[in-house]
C-alpha cells in the first residue's frame, strides 16, 4: 500500500471480499448504475429491488413507505405504501425565484407532503411513486437544480451560514461553497443516463476516478461558516471552514475536522463528535482542502465495521497528529497557525436584517421546515411577484434576501397581506428550537418527532413562562432516533427517540454550538422530560447569572458534566506538522 493505511480501509489494488456488503455492493454497481433503470420499469410493484434502494441514494433518492399505513397494509395483505423521497442538492442554500417557483410546482405535481426544507438547507419532496420518479428527476434538471450525492456514502450537501456584516464576504464564501460541492460530488455519468435517458459511453474505472468504485466509506459534510454567526453548527460537520474576515477581505479559513452526530445507543463506541480547528488555509484553498481531507478519508476509513465508518472515528484512529501529517504530505504543506474568532450567535436571525450594503433580508420562520398547504399557497403567492431570491437555512427556515430599499415597504405589505407577517417574529423559543423528520416517512425513526413539535413547544413554553424566563433562548432539538439529524447532541435541551414515545434527555450543550451536552435521563415520555426539566427552570431563574445561558448554568451548578469529544473553540490547536 502507497501510505501504510489501515487495515480496515481500502488498498484500491486489493478486491472487495473481506468488507462489508455495502463495499461489495458498491464495487459491483457500476459506478451506481446497479438494476436502477431496469427495476424503475418493473409495473408489479412500487418498490426497488434491496441493491438499487442503497444505490439510489448516491442519486439523491430515498424510497421509504408510510409507516402510518403499514400494518393496516400488512393486514389486508398489501406491500408497504412505497414512495420516494427526493432530496435536492443546493449548495448554499440559494434558489432564485423561479427556481422556487419550479420547485412548488413540482411538489404539487409529484409530492405528497410539499416541500420540506432540511437542517442541511436544502428541500426534501416526499411521497413521489415509482412511476413518476424520472419525470420528477427531469423537471428538476429543467429548473438548473440536481439530486446528486444529497444521500450516500459521498460528499453530502455543503452548507453555508448566512452573516450580514460583510456582503462582499457573504458573496464569496458562498461562491467557495458552491465551489466546493461541485468540485467534491461524483461525477460518474450514470446519473444522467438513469434519470435523463441520456447516452453515456461507459468510462470504466475512469468514470469517478477520485471516488473510484467504492465511493467513501461513509457520508461526508462539509460547512463554511461566517463568525460570529455560528448558524450551521460548524462544530458538527465533517471539515467545517470558519470564515476570518477583515471588514470585506476574505483572509482564509480556520478548518475545524472529525465533527458529527449520529450515535448508536447500543454500542459504546459510537459517539457525538464535535470537530476540531486544526490550522488555518487561504481562502481559494477551500475546496482543494476539502477534497484532500476526503481522500483521506476514502483511503483510511473503516470499510469493514460500517458502524464507526464516519470520518470522525478514522481521525481519533488515527491520531489527530498523524491525520495532520498526512494532509500536509497530501498538499506539500502544512496549514497555518488558526487565527483567532468567536461565536457569539447560533440559530437564524428573527425578523429583517440590513447587510452591509444596504440590503434587506428577512427571515420566515417555518415551524420544522415543512412548508404544504395554505402555507404553500402563501408562499407561492409571494415569490411570484418577488425581485430578490431565496436562501434556505440550516435552521429549516426561509429567508427572503437581497430586497432593495425602495422595495422594502412594499414587500412588508405584501408579506401583510398574505399573513406571512407573523413569522417574520416568532417566539424566541420557536427560533430556537428543531426537529428532524421522522414519522411517517422516516424508516429509522423509533419515536415521533416533527408531529409532536407544537404541543411540545407549547407546554415548554408554557413552563418557561412560570418562570419569567419567556425572554431567554434556550437551544431545544428533538429527533427520531439517536441519528441525530437534528443535532440534538449540541443544542442545551436535546431529545432522542428509543422507542415509541420514550426518549433519551440530553442536557448541558452550548448555546453556541460549542459543547456537546449529556445523557440526563432514560427512555422517558416527553411528560416525563417536561417534569424532569421544572425544577432545573427553577433553579436557573432563581441563580442564572447575568446573561447566562440554561447549558452553561447547569454545568456550573454542576448539574451535568461538561464532556467534549473533540473541539473546544476556546481551546485552538494550530498545528504545525513538519512534512
Ligand atoms: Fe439525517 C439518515 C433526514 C440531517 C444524521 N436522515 C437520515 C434518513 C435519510 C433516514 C434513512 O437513512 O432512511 C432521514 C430521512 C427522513 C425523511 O423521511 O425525510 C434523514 N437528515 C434528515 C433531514 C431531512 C432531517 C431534517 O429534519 O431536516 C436532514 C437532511 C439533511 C440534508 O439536507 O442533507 C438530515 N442527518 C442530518 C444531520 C444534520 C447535519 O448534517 O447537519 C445529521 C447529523 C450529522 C451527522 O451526519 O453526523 C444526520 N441521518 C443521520 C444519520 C446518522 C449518521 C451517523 O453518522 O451515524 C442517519 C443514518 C445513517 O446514515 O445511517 C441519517
Ligand atoms: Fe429519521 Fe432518526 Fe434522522 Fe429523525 S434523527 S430523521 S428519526 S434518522
Amino acid at each position: 500500500m502507497a501510505e501504510n493505511r489501515l487495515d480496515r480501509s481500502r488498498d484500491r489494488s486489493q478486491p472487495v471480499d473481506n468488507l462489508n456488503s455495502n463495499e461489495q455492493l458498491k464495487a459491483r454497481s457500476r459506478y451506481l448504475r446497479g438494476t436502477i433503470a431496469r427495476g424503475l420499469l418493473e409495473a408489479s410493484t412500487r418498490a426497488v429491488p434491496g441493491d438499487d434502494t442503497l444505490l439510489m441514494k448516491f442519486h439523491g433518492i430515498y424510497m421509504q413507505d408510510d409507516r402510518d399505513q403499514r400494518s393496516e397494509r400488512q393486514r389486508r395483505r398489501l406491500e408497504p405504501n412505497y414512495q420516494f423521497m427526493v432530496r435536492l442538492r443546493i449548495p448554499g442554500g440559494i434558489l432564485s425565484t423561479s427556481q422556487w417557483l419550479g420547485l412548488d410546482a413540482l411538489a404539487r405535481r409529484f409530492a405528497e407532503r410539499g416541500l420540506r426544507i432540511t437542517t442541511r438547507q436544502t428541500i426534501q419532496l416526499h411521497g413521489v411513486r415509482k412511476p413518476q420518479l424520472r419525470a420528477c428527476m427531469q423537471a428538476i434538471r429543467d429548473i438548473g437544480l440536481d439530486t446528486i450525492a444529497a444521500c450516500g456514502d459521498d460528499s453530502r450537501g455543503v452548507v453555508c451560514g448566512f452573516n450580514t456584516n460583510s456582503a462582499a464576504v457573504q458573496r464569496q464564501v458562498a461562491s467557495l461553497a458552491r465551489q466546493t460541492s461541485q468540485q467534491l460530488i461524483p461525477k460518474t455519468g450514470a446519473y444522467r443516463e438513469i434519470w435523463y435517458g441520456d447516452e453515456v459511453p461507459y468510462k470504466g474505472d475512469s468514470e469517478d476516478p477520485v471516488y473510484g468504485e467504492t465511493y467513501l466509506p461513509r457520508k461526508f459534510k462539509v460547512g463554511f461558516a461566517l463568525p460570529p454567526v455560528n448558524d450551521i453548527d460548524v462544530y458538527g460537520q465533517d471539515v467545517g471552514f470558519i470564515a476570518i474576515s477583515e471588514g470585506d477581505t476574505l483572509e482564509g479559513f480556520n478548518v475545524a475536522v472529525g465533527g458529527g452526530m449520529g450515535q448508536l445507543d447500543t454500542r459504546d463506541d459510537s459517539y457525538p463528535r464535535l470537530a476540531e480547528v486544526i490550522g488555518f488555509v487561504a481562502a481559494d484553498e477551500a475546496p482543494a482542502l476539502a477534497l484532500a481531507i476526503m481522500e483521506i478519508q476514502r483511503d483510511y476509513g473503516d470499510r469493514v465495521d460500517r458502524h464507526r465508518a464516519r470520518f470522525k472515528y478514522t481521525l481519533d484512529r488515527l491520531g489527530l497528529g498523524t491525520f495532520c501529517r498526512l494532509l500536509a504530505q497530501r498538499r506539500g504543506q502544512s496549514l497555518e497557525a488558526a487565527q483567532p474568532y468567536t461565536f457569539t450567535h447560533n440559530g437564524d436571525p428573527r425578523g429583517w436584517q440590513q447587510d452591509s450594503e444596504g440590503l434587506w433580508h428577512a427571515t420566515l420562520d417555518i415551524a420544522n421546515g415543512r412548508i404544504d398547504g395554505a402555507l404553500q399557497d402563501q408562499l407561492q403567492g409571494f415569490v411570484q411577484s418577488f425581485a430578490g431570491y431565496l436562501r434556505l437555512t440550516t435552521n429549516q427556515n426561509l429567508i427572503i434576501s437581497g430586497i432593495e430599499p425602495d422595495l422594502l415597504e412594499m414587500y412588508e405589505w405584501r408579506l401583510d397581506d398574505l399573513s406571512l407577517a407573523p413569522r417574520l417574529s416568532p417566539t424566541l423559543q420557536s427560533a430556537y428550537s428543531m426537529s428532524c423528520v421522522a414519522l411517517p416517512t422516516c424508516g429509522l425513526a423509533m419515536a415521533e418527532s416533527e408531529r409532536i413539535m407544537p404541543d411540545l413547544m407549547q407546554r415548554f413554553e408554557s413552563s418557561k413562562a412560570r418562570f419569567g424566563l419567556d425572554r431567554v433562548p434556550i437551544t431545544l432539538r428533538v429527533t427520531g432516533c439517536p441519528n441525530g439529524c437534528a443535532r440534538p447532541y449540541i443544542a442545551e435541551i436535546g431529545l432522542t427517540g428509543r422507542a415509541p414515545k420514550l426518549y433519551n434527555l440530553y442536557l448541558g450543550g452550548g448555546f453556541h454550538g460549542e459543547r456537546l451536552n449529556q445523557l440526563y435521563a432514560s427512555n422517558v415520555s416527553i411528560d416525563k422530560a417536561l417534569e424532569l426539566l421544572e425544577p432545573l427552570l427553577a433553579r436557573f431563574a432563581a441563580e442564572r447569572d447575568d446573561h447566562e445561558h440554561f447549558g452553561d448554568y447547569l454545568i456550573r451548578a454542576n448539574i451535568v458534566k461538561a464532556i467534549n469529544h473533540g473541539s473546544d473553540p476556546h481551546r485552538m490547536i494550530p498545528v504545525k506538522e513538519e512534512i
